[in-house]
């Protein structure tokens, strides 16, 4: 960071601290992930500069025959990953994804079914906070309070009463596989579009750990910097006949010029995920998670649906008294970095919560097994059960530190 150093002293020592956090904590953030340096070095590129508005073969500024060389690459790649009909590659995020597929083929006012946001679904699925909600007519399908997992059966009679034009499956906190199948075949019979919202999940999904929803969607949407390791953005998949009005839905429609650096990073992310090492780490992804769900259970917590079949853990702290926003808050002193987040049937407020959100993403980047995960869950609970004795606090701190530097990532190749 030579130039960042003399042009900006100031922003380049909060990226050096950040960095330094990112080495001296565990974070068990769901929805992060630690891309590689390759990743991060595109990212940096000069592709930075380029306006390229359009698409590849037909941009609307000179100087595009690298961007479309870069672009055409990445959506290659990662149709070939996923096996679909078409992609786009420019969305900017996994919402403005979502965005272009609804204006791509509803009208304002359109009734569409997606997950309730408690229940796992996603703001950007029609919450009531969200802008979605304001355009079109959502309805919301829950997991049954029993089991805690998707109600195939009400989401079913729900298609039959609200008739909707699209349903949207896909969650940010549900630890469950979901019946693809089950939903298309309810989407088709009630003439409804699928949307499945894989953001959580794609790195999964590409590596074939777990089904994948291509085949039976009509539209897929995903992030690239979740389970898929690949920085920030976010793609779109589509069956053949919604390409061009999805493409238009993009661009003109929501967004300006690509971020071509981000789209060097997304290219460089699909190649790496056909690769061994990355089927190996969604592996290790997997076998954590279930590592950490059992450990949870033998120590007394309660895991919504009682476990995992993907990267994360949502334990439900109301049995032990305790809220989300207090055990994040203990977590993040001894440098465990988790999110609150609400659970089905929560009472507490959304930024209170009765729920942990725990993803094993990063921590298996960087190389931990299930030794370490248990050592991890150790640590957690010493830090809820001891957490009025600032000994035990920092008898903990110091477990992390020492875990955090066995299994550094950054910090020596980065500088
Ligand atoms: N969707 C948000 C989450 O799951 O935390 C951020 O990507």
């Amino acid at each position: 960071m030579k130039y960042l150093m003399a042009d900006d002293s100031e922003v380049a020592r909060i990226i050096e601290i950040e960095k330094q956090r990112l080495e001296d904590t565990l974070d068990l953030i769901a929805a992060e992930n630690y891309p590689p340096e390759s990743i991060l070095e595109a990212q940096g590129s000069v592709f930075s500069i380029k306006a390229a508005e359009g698409y590849p073969g037909n941009r609307f500024h000179a100087g595009c025959r690298r961007s479309d060389e870069l672009e055409t690459l990445a959506i290659e790649r990662v149709k070939a990953l996923f096996n679909a009909d078409h992609a786009n590659v420019q969305p900017h995020s996994g919402v403005s994804a979502n965005l272009a597929v609804y204006f791509s083929v509803l009208n304002v006012g359109d009734p569409v079914l997606s997950m309730k946001l408690s229940h796992g679904g996603h703001l950007s699925h029609g919450d009531p906070a969200s802008i979605t909600h304001k355009c079109f007519t959502f309805h919301h399908y829950s997991v049954n309070p029993e089991t805690e997992l998707i109600d195939y059966d009400e989401l079913s009679e729900m298609a039959s009463n609200i008739k909707p034009k699209m349903i949207v499956a896909g969650a940010s906190s549900y630890s469950r596989l979901i019946d693809y199948e089950r939903i298309a075949d309810i989407a088709r019979e009630h003439h409804a579009m699928l949307l499945v919202d894989m953001a959580h999940i794609a790195g999964l999904v590409a590596a074939k750990v777990i089904p994948s929803p291509v085949a039976v969607s009509d539209f897929v949407t995903f992030t690239t910097y979740k389970t898929l390791m690949g920085g920030r953005g976010g793609v779109i998949l589509c069956k053949k006949p919604y390409a061009h009005r999805l493409d238009q839905a993009i661009f003109p429609g929501a967004q300006g010029t690509p971020s071509m650096n981000m789209l060097a990073a997304k290219a460089v992310c699909f190649k790496l995920a056909k690769e061994d090492r990355f089927i190996q780490t969604q592996k290790g992804i997997l076998e954590n998670a279930a590592c950490a769900a059992d450990a949870l259970v033998a120590k007394g917590y309660r895991l919504v649906s009682g476990g995992t079949d993907n990267h994360m853990v949502l334990l439900n702290l109301r049995p032990k008294g305790l809220t989300g926003k207090e055990v994040e808050e203990i977590l993040e002193s001894v440098g465990i970095v988790v999110n609150r987040n609400v659970i089905p049937f929560d009472l507490e407020k959304p930024n209170i919560t009765s729920g942990l959100r725990l993803g094993f993403s990063a921590v298996t980047a960087r190389g931990m097994k299930p030794p370490e995960i248990k050592q991890i869950v150790d640590l957690i609970d010493r830090s809820i059960v001891g957490k009025d004795d600032p000994d035990c606090l920092q008898e903990v701190a110091e477990g992390v530190k020492h875990l955090c530097k066995k299994y550094s990532y950054y910090l020596s190749d980065i500088s």
